[in-house]
C-alpha cells in the first residue's frame, strides 16, 4: 500500500515592494505570527502595480496583497484584522477603551498620514504643481504634522506604543517612521516615538521584516 502523500498547507504568498510601508505593515505581522511567507515583489517605480496581473490581484492597483487560506485579501489593516480573527495574532488590546485608544493611533497613521504620502498623491502633486520638488515638501509637511499629533496619542510610559505588549500600534509607526527617515523628516525630539522604536528594533521579527533586509537584489 502507497503512503499517503503528506498534506502541505497552501503557500502563503506576499506581493509586496520592499519599500512600501503598507507592505512593511505585514511582513512585521507575518513574522509576529510566525507564518512562513513566499514573497513576490511588485516593483512600483517600474509600475507594475498598475498593470496586469497586479490588476487583477487588487483592482486598487496597490501593494500588498496576501494569498492565505485560499483567499486574497488586499489592504493591510483588513488583513492585520483578519489574522488576528484567525487566532494567529493578538496585537489588540481587550479592553474596549484600550482597543479605541490603539486604533486611533492605528487610523492616525494608516488613514491619516500614509494616504496622502502615497506615490500617486505624490505624483499628482508633482504633476498639478510643475515642481518636483513638491514630492519632498509635501511628504515632510504631512508626515511631521502627522506624527506631532501620534507623539501625543502615545502611552507615556511604554515601553510600546499602547504600553507593556507589542500592538498593531507598533506595527503601523514602524514602518512610518521609517518613511518618515527616507525623506529626512526629524523625529529624534519626540520622545514616545523614539522610545517605540528603540523598543521595537531588536525584536527579531521587526528586524526582518526591515526594507533594507528584503530588499531585493538588483538584477545583473
Ligand atoms: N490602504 C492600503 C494602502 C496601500 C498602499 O497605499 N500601498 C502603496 C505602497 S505603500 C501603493 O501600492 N502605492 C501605489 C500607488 O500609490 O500608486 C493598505 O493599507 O493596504
Amino acid at each position: 500500500m502507497t503512503s499517503p502523500l503528506p498534506r502541505c498547507a497552501p503557500e502563503v504568498v506576499l506581493y509586496d515592494y520592499w519599500r512600501s510601508t503598507a507592505s512593511y505593515r505585514l511582513r512585521i505581522a507575518l513574522n509576529l505570527a510566525g507564518i512562513a511567507y513566499h514573497v513576490v515583489p511588485v516593483d512600483l517605480v517600474a509600475g507594475d502595480h498598475g498593470v496586469t496581473p497586479h490588476l487583477a490581484r487588487n483592482p486598487q492597483g496597490m501593494v500588498p496583497v496576501l494569498e492565505i487560506d485560499g483567499l486574497r485579501l488586499t489592504q493591510s489593516m483588513a488583513i492585520l484584522d483578519y489574522l488576528e480573527d484567525m487566532g494567529h495574532l493578538a496585537l489588540r488590546p481587550a479592553d474596549p477603551a484600550e482597543r479605541a485608544r490603539m486604533r486611533a493611533v492605528v487610523q492616525a497613521v494608516a488613514c491619516d498620514i500614509h494616504p496622502v504620502c502615497n506615490l500617486r498623491v505624490l505624483s499628482r502633486a508633482v504633476q498639478i504643481s510643475g515642481q518636483e520638488d513638491t514630492r519632498a515638501e509635501w511628504s515632510r509637511h504631512f508626515i511631521r504634522s502627522g506624527l506631532e499629533a501620534v507623539e501625543q496619542m502615545l502611552d507615556e510610559t511604554g515601553p510600546f506604543a499602547m504600553g507593556a505588549k507589542v500592538s498593531q500600534a507598533d506595527v503601523v509607526l514602524i514602518p512610518q517612521l521609517y518613511n518618515a527617515a527616507r525623506w529626512g523628516v526629524p523625529t529624534e525630539d519626540l520622545p514616545r516615538l523614539t522610545r517605540v522604536a528603540a523598543a521595537c528594533a531588536p525584536l527579531p521579527a521587526f528586524q526582518a521584516a526591515r526594507p533594507e533586509a528584503v530588499r531585493p537584489a538588483p538584477a545583473n
